[in-house]
């Protein structure tokens, strides 16, 4: 209850950020892009995950502000890294809650106050998201392809219809959800789990990204696996603006 009321004076208060995590191609060690990551800085209460308090607005329908936020901070971290020089798209996390209305239609508005094209973010969707509302999700997710707006599936392999969605919902990059990649060097069944994602994902056209990446030994498995990208601590954490800046400068 104190977490929903205090959401309007947080955003006024700037206590919302979006930390940005880079994601490396391996066939040419290039980095690809970024996932923004929701910051909650709460002067009454220190750092709050976004683990802990999406749910919550969602449960008490308080996630449009928070949402439009995200969306137009992550424009405008795009115009940032766009003035540095760097023009690598940001994805930037959908729940449930945003698909619903006329979510494409935000995202062009707020492209266009920023005259950013269509390349220059992502939109990533978790199974559960759009879990009970398949016709307007998949709408919703049809018209920001049919924008330009490519659209990941998060954390793939732990809803439930995993396969379903593949079928039912229009995608371009398919993350494989970290806690497959933490077994994958010394647990058999995991590696199998990750080595016929990526080649279901292949075979569907789709770009696959490995999630929580964390040694070096991972990256090498995943690379003999076929999977296109990694995302996690082996190559950066999710950094403050002016940190990936400095990031993706010292990057060779
Ligand atoms: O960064 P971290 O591991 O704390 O994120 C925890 C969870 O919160 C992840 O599942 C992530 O997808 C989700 N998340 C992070 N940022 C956002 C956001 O801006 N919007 C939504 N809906 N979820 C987010
Ligand atoms: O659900 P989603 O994939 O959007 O959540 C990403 C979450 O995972 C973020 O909270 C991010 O901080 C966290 N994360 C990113 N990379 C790693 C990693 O290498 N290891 C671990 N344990 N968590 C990570
Ligand atoms: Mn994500
Ligand atoms: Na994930």
């Amino acid at each position: 209850r104190y977490i929903e009321s205090s959401v309007n004076t947080a955003l006024a208060a700037g206590e919302f950020t979006l930390h940005l995590q880079p994601k490396l191609r391996l066939k040419d060690n290039r980095l690809i892009g970024a996932e923004a990551l929701l910051r909650w800085n709460s002067a009454a209460h220190g750092p709050l995950s976004p683990a802990l308090f999406i749910p919550i607005l969602e449960r008490s329908g308080l996630t449009a502000r928070v949402s439009d936020w995200v969306l137009q901070e992550t424009a405008r971290l795009v115009q940032v890294l766009g003035s540095a020089g760097i023009e690598l798209p940001v994805a930037f996390n959908a729940s449930a809650a945003d698909l619903r209305g006329d979510f494409s239609e935000r995202v062009r508005q707020a492209l266009e106050r920023h005259a950013l094209g269509p390349q220059r973010v992502e939109v990533e969707v978790t199974e559960t998201s759009v879990i009970g509302d398949c016709g307007s999700a998949a709408a919703a997710l049809a018209s920001l392809r049919a924008l330009g707006i490519a659209v990941s599936v998060d954390d793939f392999g732990t809803g439930y219809s995993t396969l379903a969605y593949l079928r039912a919902f229009p995608l371009d990059v398919l993350k494989i959800d970290r806690s497959f990649i933490t077994g994958l060097t010394d647990n058999p069944v995991d590696r199998q789990i990750v080595d016929s994602v990526i080649t279901l994902a292949r075979a569907l056209g789709l770009h696959t990204v490995a999630e929580g990446v964390e040694t070096e030994q991972q990256l090498e498995a995943l690379r003999a696996l076929g999977c296109d990208s990694v995302q996690g601590y082996l190559i950066a954490r999710p950094l403050p603006i002016e940190a990936f800046i400095a990031f993706v400068r010292g990057w060779t």
